[in-house]
């Protein structure tokens, strides 16, 4: 089983590149962003307490996501493989990702690290904020917020995974197409043909 984690900080191009990995390798894609924006659209209580936190560009109680993460995982047995976007963003998160994953004898494979500078992010948050419902990219201080939150508690989940060798980085602008055949070669390197 391979087990991807796309890590990189708010607009690096996760929710882009995962579509297209997807289509590449046949893995599930668990997204808690998209996860936890369904449950704000299906008015659940879940979601709306997920949307206070999300609105002001915070993370999202880790408990909520675990929760989520864990029933994507009970849900799917014969997954070949799962492609994690925007989870972990905390050591805790990782940590209970590593305890679920190893309850099923299967390990994180490997980390990909999208690396864009911050200016670059800004910009196509604010850009993506013009034409998606998405509220939480309209207002460049919550974006500015969601950077914070992702330096101050998001950056040293790669440090986690940096300690057993499985994090590879990757650039991060460019075409998108450029950026998916980066992230192709690294997971390619990683399995067997
Ligand atoms: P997410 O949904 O994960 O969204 P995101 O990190 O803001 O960005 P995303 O990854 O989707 O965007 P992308 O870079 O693809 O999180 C939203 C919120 O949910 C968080 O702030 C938090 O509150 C909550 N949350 C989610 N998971 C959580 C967790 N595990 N724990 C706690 N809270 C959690 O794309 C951005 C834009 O860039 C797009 O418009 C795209 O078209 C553009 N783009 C992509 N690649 C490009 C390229 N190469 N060149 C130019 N533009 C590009």
């Amino acid at each position: 089983m391979f087990n991807l984690i796309l890590f990189g900080p708010p607009g690096s191009g996760k929710g882009t590149q995962s579509e297209k990995l997807i289509e590449k390798f046949g893995w599930i894609h668990l997204s808690t962003g998209d996860l936890l924006r369904k449950e704000i659209a299906n008015k659940t209580q879940l979601g709306l307490e997920a949307k206070a936190f999300m609105d002001k560009g915070q993370l999202v109680p880790d408990e909520v996501v675990i929760g989520m993460i864990g029933a994507a995982l009970d849900a799917n047995p014969a997954a070949r493989g799962f492609l994690f976007d925007g989870f972990p963003r905390t050591t805790a998160q990782a940590e209970a990702l590593d305890a679920l994953l190893s309850s099923k004898t299967s390990e994180i494979t490997l980390v990909l690290a999208l690396e864009v500078s911050e200016e670059e992010l800004v910009a196509r948050l604010l850009n993506r904020g013009k034409t998606s419902s998405r509220s939480d990219d309209r207002d460049e201080n919550v974006i500015r917020k969601r950077l914070l939150e992702y330096e101050e508690k998001t950056a040293a989940v790669a440090h986690h995974y940096a300690k057993f060798d499985k994090v590879a980085k990757v650039k991060g602008e460019g075409s998108i197409e450029e950026i998916f055949q980066l992230l192709r070669k690294q997971i390619e390197a990683r399995q067997p043909a």
